[in-house]
């Protein structure tokens, strides 16, 4: 994956955060005046959510730059035009959007820096025009699915947890390992109704049923399983701040207590200092962090500078994994992390468990 250039020097960077909001006013306001049908078809909130749109739009830019790449832009460009394709909103909005708002960064920035902004902003012009239907790259890292994965997923978002625990229990009770239930069953499952979702086929209150039941069969099947004798290793488990996606990092974790590892497992949303406090408190062999979207990839990055800097000799190893990593496989390296495990299967090979 080539890299972008040069990175944004530290005016550049400030600039990006502190302009932001009169960029996107300018942005909004030549819209408006492009399409003034818009003013009766979108009605009083129109602005806002076009505001709104305009500022993710730019965080993501800026969440690449700092990630070193432009490709995650291109993924969230196509991404971001199959949601609007859903709510009936034509990707030509997004093009025009990406292009002026290039167009506002021109006058804004030093050379060096308008080129990183526009590079970006280019990457996802051009992705919009790329024929085919859009194909996130973590399903790259899926591995093969157990064939009930939809029978799975339609029992989720129906909320039949009566069904969904038949086909979560059953392979465990012939002899298949949670982890390797979790991976080729649940997680293909849950993907899809993230695809779902995304072409609004599906709800928010469906994804959160469904993430509830998964959640609650898997508490069920980790208290019924076989439990290794303890190994004397502690892991500790945290989502960075900001990230909400826990269930994934849940299976790493069951996986390594099952394997007689010494589990914290901190879930969610973790504020970086109380991570780093419980760290210091908890004294792992070995902490596993999850990193979702590429906004969450700069606070990773951090966390794991604070662990090398102050750990000392007996720092413990970072491993590290979540669906920002597994779109950019070689991140994990530019993050210097110890470990990368695309899933809960591959981490626990990593770790020699
Ligand atoms: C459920 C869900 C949510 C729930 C999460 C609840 C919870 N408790 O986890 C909630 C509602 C909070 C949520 C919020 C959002 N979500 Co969401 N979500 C999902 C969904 C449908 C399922 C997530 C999941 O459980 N997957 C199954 C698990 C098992 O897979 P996994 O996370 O990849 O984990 C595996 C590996 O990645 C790896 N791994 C993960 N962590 C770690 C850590 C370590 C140490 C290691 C080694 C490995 C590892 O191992 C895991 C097990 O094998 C996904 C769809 C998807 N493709 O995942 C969207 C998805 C991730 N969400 C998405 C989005 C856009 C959002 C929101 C921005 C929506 C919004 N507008 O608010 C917010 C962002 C929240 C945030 N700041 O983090 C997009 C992301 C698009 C992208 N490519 O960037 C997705 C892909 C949906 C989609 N198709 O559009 N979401």
């Amino acid at each position: 994956m080539p890299k972008l250039p040069v990175s944004l020097s530290p005016v550049g960077r400030e600039q990006l955060v502190v302009m932001a909001a009169g960029v996107v006013d300018e942005v909004v306001e030549t819209l408006y005046q492009r399409h003034p049908e818009w003013e009766s078809q979108y009605g009083a909130w129109g602005r806002d959510y076009c505001r709104e749109d305009l500022t993710y739009h730019l965080e993501y830019v800026r969440a690449c730059i700092e990630t070193g790449y432009s490709d995650p832009f291109r993924e969230y460009a196509r991404w971001l035009a199959s949601v609007l394709e859903g709510k009936g909103i034509p990707a030509s909005h997004l093009v025009e959007s990406f292009e002026l708002l290039a167009r506002a960064w021109a006058s804004r920035l030093a050379p060096q820096d308008y080129a990183l902004v526009d590079a970006v902003l280019w990457t996802g012009m051009v992705a919009l025009e790329e024929p085919g239907e859009y194909q996130p790259s973590f399903y790259r890292h899926l591995t093969a699915s157990d064939p009930a994965a939809p029978t799975l997923c339609a029992a989720l978002i129906a909320g039949d947890r009566g069904t969904a625990r038949r086909m979560i229990f059953e392979p465990i009770e012939q002899g298949t390992e949670l982890v390797d239930v979790g991976v080729g069953l649940i997680q293909p499952a849950m993907y899809e109704i993230g695809r779902l979702w995304q072409v609004s086929k599906v709800s928010i209150a469906q994804e959160h049923l469904a993430t509830a039941i998964s959640e609650s069969l898997m508490a069920q099947a980790f208290a019924s399983a076989e439990f290794a004798p303890p190994v004397r290793r502690k892991a500790l488990f945290s989502c960075v701040e900001g990230n909400h996606h826990d269930l994934g990092l849940r299976m790493v974790s069951d996986a390594f207590e099952i394997k007689g590892w010494e589990v914290q497992f901190l879930g969610a949303d973790t504020p970086t200092r109380s991570l780093l406090e419980q760290i210091d408190r908890f004294r792992p062999d070995l902490v596993g962090l999850s990193i979702s979207m590429p906004s969450q990839v700069s606070t990773g990055r951090e966390v794991i500078q604070s662990i090398r800097s102050d750990g000392g000799a007996g720092r413990p190893s970072v491993l590290i994994g979540g669906l920002a990593l597994n779109q950019l496989d070689s991140l994990w390296r530019d993050l210097d992390a110890d470990l990368w495990g695309a899933n809960a299967r591959e981490a626990l090979r990593e770790a020699h468990t």
